[in-house]
């Protein structure tokens, strides 16, 4: 209603002084009760407002949102992060932003939620999306690529993100092939990379991306303590997470157009830089076998080359690695 956000504005305003309930409800012509009904909402949304007897309300605190308002404070991009689709709930912005691609929504187009109640890593894995706590997030993007240059985009996203989360915390995650950002060895963040595509044609690739953000240990289910971490636990202290997801489209949309214009070499480099998967003896799973050997570098497909004990070199397409001693 136009009274609240009047009542909101009064309150940043005032600069954290008290603001008459009495004098707004006369001013706006409403009831005292339907000033502090306005002021249980806004704590509902997440501010934090205190009152002085006799004085009114003051605002304390305003909620950390990754609503389109203040994502765009941060936002320097052309294209990505122009259209955001905000949600305080969802099952998983991954579905949305299938349905949006469908419907013709445009190059960089941003779905986000607080919460998903099932968001999904690969083949149907679960991903925990606490609210509030991380980024959830699908982006639409609709680069000029073949389809067979479509599953390098997971590398761009690893590489874009995790040059935004140095830049934002200074931490700087490892990437483990093809889709984990580690710190300390935990998963930071998940990349789920979905395609709508003709044979020969991509219309849309959906890059789903999860980043734990300012959750405590406690705040992960128990099977995740051990595999997972957030930025608030790596730094000691909780990280603006518009700022973050603004931060991450910059370097998105720069790297996915270095791979339109260049191809995948610079890609590759960026992403052997912060990789910890080149040099190391890893065991790679896929759907109907398992290889073990030493990660010796990737291809210009993105496919992870293992040079196995009788010397053959296997490249590995997609699956998940376990590092072996
Ligand atoms: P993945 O299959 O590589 O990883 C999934 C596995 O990661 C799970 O089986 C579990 O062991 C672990 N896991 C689950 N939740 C978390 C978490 N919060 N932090 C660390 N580890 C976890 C990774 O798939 C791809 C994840 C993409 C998530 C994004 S969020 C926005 C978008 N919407 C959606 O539903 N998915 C994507």
């Amino acid at each position: 209603s136009t009274a609240k956000s009047e009542l909101l504005k009064r309150l940043f305003d005032a600069d954290g002084e008290p603001v008459s309930g009495q004098n707004l409800a006369d001013e706006f012509g409403v009831s005292r009760t339907a000033i502090w009904k306005y002021v249980k909402e806004l704590e509902q949304e997440g501010y934090e407002i205190g009152t002085v007897r006799k004085k009114g309300y003051y605002l304390i605190s305003t909620p950390d949102r990754v609503n389109e308002a203040n994502i765009k404070k941060y936002l320097t991009t052309e294209a990505f992060g122009r259209t955001i689709r905000y949600f305080e709930s969802c099952d998983s912005t991954q579905f949305i932003a299938h349905e949006l691609a469908q419907e013709g929504a445009q190059d960089g187009t941003v779905v986000v939620a607080e919460e998903q109640l099932t968001g999904k890593g690969r083949m149907a894995r679960p991903w925990d999306s606490k609210a509030y706590k991380g980024i959830w997030m699908s982006v639409i993007t609709r680069p000029h690529l073949t389809p067979q240059q479509a599953p390098q985009m997971t590398l761009v996203a690893a590489v874009a993100i995790t040059r935004a989360i140095e830049e934002v915390t200074g931490l700087t995650a490892q990437i483990k092939w093809p889709n984990d950002l580690l710190i300390n060895q935990k998963k930071i963040t998940g990349i789920l990379t979905e395609l709508q595509a003709d044979p020969d044609l991509i219309k849309s690739i959906i890059l789903g991306i999860g980043i734990n953000v300012n959750q405590s240990i406690e705040e992960f289910p128990d099977e995740l303590t051990s595999i997972a971490t957030s930025l608030k636990i790596e730094l000691g202290q909780s990280v603006n997470r518009a700022k973050l997801i603004a931060t991450t489209l910059k370097y998105l949309e720069e790297y996915t157009k270095l791979y339109e214009a260049h191809g995948f070499s610079p890609i590759k480099l960026l992403w052997e830089s912060y990789s910890n998967t080149i040099g190391r003896r890893i065991r790679a799973t896929m759907v109907n076998q398992t290889v073990e050997g030493l990660a010796i570098g990737i291809t210009e497909e993105g496919m992870l080359e293992l040079k196995l004990d009788d010397g053959t070199i296997y490249g590995v397409y997609s699956g998940d690695i376990e590092f072996r001693k």
